[in-house]
């Protein structure tokens, strides 16, 4: 039947409609129009801005849908291998500016807008996040399936479609609310019900033995407890400047309807329909934990739901065209493990092999390690997931079993390779002995694997020499490598950013905007290195970017940024490794000897000419609903906006403001408009960070430590392009020894900002013991006491830099020293595309290469 099917050759009506649509103002005008009217059941003289943007996006949507009906038929006849990204999040903030991007069609789109009265940024603005990720992991996860598409790959994405994304924050009173985010309110037209796509997912039960009526031999057979439907919602993803269009499938769980009628007699009628009623409580919620693992039985369910949902998907799509030719598997399929969320893959694949399709063990296990492939994203040993195997036995019986016997033959390899290393054996076992047993999915994620990587090279590194460094014995460095992260161009850069995407598309002589699939292209930019004219451009956009982030502080917190300041921000999750703490004591501190210059007399333009440049400290980030200290940090710096803010003698020489509800939407305003962002972890402890590589695309500089990929960003762009700071990775253990045994030294500069939270300067000192005793009392492991007077240093040595910038304008050189760093940034950030990430994984992981258009 597929041998039938042809390769579209773009003249049929299809091809037509999309590029109609897209291109053609009349034809996008008749479509929205007839949206309004059908779709919407409403009419012209009735339609706002809400109902423009769904009238709007199912017209870009219909267009979609024609390039992404293609591509899979395409991809079908085709029969080349597919890969397939299983990420339970999903972090792809809006979809239609992005759309109209890679479609090429936001200039018609805008002017067919304007012909209907309505006007486009306010039509984009109406369109809620699809926040279904936390952080970074997440936004790697939409990036790169935006890339897998751009590059002509035929790869899927496999997700949940939850129906509560990560929380809305409120700030109120200085703290952190949590409010839920119903992003499904209005109909969403960017996804596709598939529901005739219904997959049953079992749970619980317990396992048997029987005969094979056919071998002869034993064989298991599971006989779940309580089932669910997997229903799929597919949402298509455009690549830029090509009609591929792969998909994103996303599941919903559904109850059966299958009543078990003798276990419910008729007084029960209205548990059991209670009980199946649950069953969307599977899909209902995205856990809110960024780099920590919580071990709660709904997330477990949530990993099997979609792993066994994906599988099953997957091998019905093989068998299709290949039947039982089970070789051939790891020929069509790679699928790659995003952390170790999805590593129960690994055994349910096992088990359709074993038990459903009869394959001998080994055989099976051979197919099983030739698909896989995981990405590790954290050293971390409180984010490493760790299964009690009773909750896993009760939940999923069979896999237990199969965890076991993964782990037996492989503890009896290693045996056999170390036959003097006892110790080795309890090192290495999928299971962690103790007071509770579990099961660490890192160890059966890199045993059912064949390559296992980290996310920038420091951090390839160090899984292989600490937390996995009985892998690399075991099984050899081949099994490790790194990708380096990366980001896609076209939303962090074309959409974020489009006066400096325009001004770059220009100065490359590139109007097709080719630079965006070629980010290597930005080098030539140095040429323009000392073109004053073009310094001076270059410059005059970060302030209107500034400006736009000025509004949007504004209508947020109601606090008046001056746009000519520096703007020092720090926007990602709230965590102590990350170290928002030591970026606020350092303003308080900035702050406290503000005060004192100003008490012992001198006047505040001496300040600003002497000691301290004006600037304003933008935060944002959330803070996981149960992390006590993220959320008292948040309150802190807070509660210093107040003061500062406030403080008459002050003015625009500080003003520090969170910025609430950071989100994929807020972070394309906020990008754009830094003139210098904070990417300071504690050394080893950031896998690798991404938004450090959004603000250095965007102009912005960066302060750092040695850490994640800030090392290779400084390898690129230079070491006069960034400001490190920090004590390095190999000796922060030493360090932290120290600590409990010899205790923290406070330097006499963070004391004094101590000093000041005890006195109770930023309200009730009680609040923020919890901080400063950490940092004093135990131990402090993230090295903020060490790392405190070399990140002011720092501080120093940058603002002597943006100095005099936005002032003296006859000081030509010194205005354009900030500026040159900017564009020797952006110049050479091209190695951060997403587009190489995926190359590399596709040529060393994956093995498949690019379908051509
Ligand atoms: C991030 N991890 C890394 N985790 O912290 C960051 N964790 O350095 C890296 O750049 C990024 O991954 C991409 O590789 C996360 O974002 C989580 O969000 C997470 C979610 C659930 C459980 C644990």
């Amino acid at each position: 039947k597929y041998s039938q099917l042809k390769p579209l050759n773009g003249n049929h009506h299809g091809q037509d409609l999309e590029s109609k649509l897209v291109h053609d103002r009349g034809a996008f005008e008749e479509s929205f129009v007839r949206h309004v009217e059908t779709t919407l059941a409403r009419n012209m003289y009735n339609c706002d801005n809400l109902a423009a943007y769904q009238a709007a996006s199912s017209t870009v949507r219909d267009a979609l849908l024609v390039d992404w009906a293609n591509t899979q038929q395409k991809q079908t006849v085709h029969n080349g291998k597919r890969v397939y990204y299983l990420s339970l999040e999903f972090l792809m903030g809006r979809a239609m500016d992005n759309a109209l991007i890679n479609l090429k069609g936001r200039d018609n789109a805008a002017a067919a807008l304007s012909d209907l009265g309505f006007n486009l940024e306010d039509v984009l603005d109406q369109e809620p996040d699809a926040a279904l990720g936390n952080g970074g992991l997440g936004r790697l996860a939409a990036c790169f399936v935006d890339s897998l598409s751009s590059k002509n790959y035929s790869g899927w994405g496999y997700g949940l479609n939850y129906q509560y994304g990560i929380f809305k924050q409120k700030i109120i009173d200085g703290y952190q609310v949590e409010t839920p985010d119903y992003w499904l309110k209005y109909s969403n037209p960017w996804e596709i019900d598939r529901k005739e796509i219904q997959i049953p997912v079992d749970f619980y039960g317990h396992v048997y033995e029987d005969y094979d009526p056919n071998s002869g031999k034993p064989k298991k057979i599971w006989s779940g407890g309580e089932r669910v439907l997997a229903v799929a919602a597919d949402f298509p993803i455009p690549g830029y400047n090509t009609d591929n269009t792969n998909n994103l499938r996303l599941w919903n769980a559904k109850p059966t309807h299958e009543f078990d009628f003798t276990k419910f007699n008729a007084g029960d009628y209205q548990q059991s329909v209670g009980a199946q009623q649950r069953a969307e409580s599977i899909t209902a919620v995205l856990y809110p934990n960024d780099n920590f693992y919580s071990g709660k039985e709904l997330r477990l369910k949530q990993q099997y739901f979609w792993v066994a949902a994906s599988l099953h998907d997957i091998v019905r799509r093989f068998k299709k065209t290949n039947k039982s030719q089970w070789e051939k598997f790891p020929e069509q399929v790679a699928i790659q493990l995003n952390d170790t969320h999805p590593t129960l893959a690994i055994v349910e694949l096992q088990r359709v092999l074993v038990d459903l399709e009869g394959l001998e063990w080994d055989h099976a296990w051979s197919i099983v390690t030739r698909v896989f492939a995981y990405t590790n994203h954290t050293v971390m040993t409180e984010a490493l997931e760790k299964w009690p195997v009773d909750l896993v036995g009760r939940l999923l019986p069979r896999h237990l079993e199969i965890i076991y016997d993964i782990n037996f033959f492989f503890l009896k390899d290693v045996e056999h390779k170390f036959p003097d290393d006892r110790d080795i054996l309890g090192r290495v076992s999928i299971i962690e002995e103790g007071n509770e047993k579990s099961v660490r999915m890192a160890y059966l994620a890199i045993i059912g694997s064949h390559k296992v990587n980290g996310v920038a090279e420091l951090h390839s590194e160090l899984i292989q020499t600490t937390i996995f460094k009985d892998f690399v014995r075991v099984f050899g460095k081949d099994r490790f490598t790194n990708v380096t992260n990366g980001i896609t161009p076209r939303r962090w850069l074309r959409q974020a950013n489009p006066q400096l995407a325009k001004l770059i598309s220009e100065k490359l002589n590139d109007p097709n905007y080719e630079y965006l699939t070629n980010l290597g292209n930005l080098k030539k930019l140095e040429k323009f290195i000392d073109d004053d004219e073009f310094l001076t451009k270059w410059d005059a956009i970060k302030f209107h970017n500034k400006r736009r982030l000025t509004a949007l502080v504004k209508e947020e917190t109601g606090i008046e940024l001056d746009p000519t300041v520096l703007f020092d921000v720090q926007v990602k999750r709230i965590h102590e490794y990350k170290r928002q703490q030591l970026n606020i004591f350092a303003v308080i501190y900035r702050y406290l000897r503000i005060k004192e210059l100003l008490a012992s007399g001198v006047s505040i333009d001496e300040i600003k000419l002497k000691h301290y440049i004006s600037k304003a400290s933008i935060f944002g980030g959330k803070a996981a609903p149960g992390y006590y200290m993220a959320k008292t940090i948040i309150h802190l710096i807070n509660k210093v906006g107040d003061v500062v803010n406030n403080d008459p003698e002050i003015g625009n020489l500080l003003k520090v403001v969170f910025i609430p509800d950071y989100n994929v939407s807020k972070a394309e305003i906020i990008t754009p408009a830094s003139d210098l962002s904070n990417h300071i972890s504690t050394a080893g402890t950031e896998a690798s960070g991404t938004s450090n590589m959004k603000f250095a695309l965007n102009g912005g500089l960066i302060i750092g430590t040695v850490d994640g990929a800030n090392v290779e960003i400084t390898r690129e762009i230079g070491e006069d392009n960034i400001f490190l700071f920090g004590n390095l990775s190999e000796s922060v253990e030493e360090i932290r020894h120290k600590h409990i045994y010899e205790g923290v030294q406070i330097p006499e500069t963070l004391q004094k900002v101590f000093d000041s939270i005890e006195s109770g300067a930023f309200g009730n000192p009680e609040e923020y013991k919890v901080l400063l005793d950490g940092i004093r009392y135990h131990g402090d492991h993230y090295l903020v006491s060490d790392d405190f007077d070399l990140f002011l240093d720092a501080h120093i040595k940058l603002e002597k830099v943006f100095g005099h910038h936005g002032g003296d304008a006859s000081d030509k050189d010194h205005l354009h020293r900030w500026v040159k760093k900017s564009v020797l940034s952006v110049a050479n950030m091209g190695f951060f595309s997403s587009d190489r990430c995926i190359d590399e994984y596709a040529e060393n992981i994956w093995n498949i290469e690019p379908l051509n258009q």
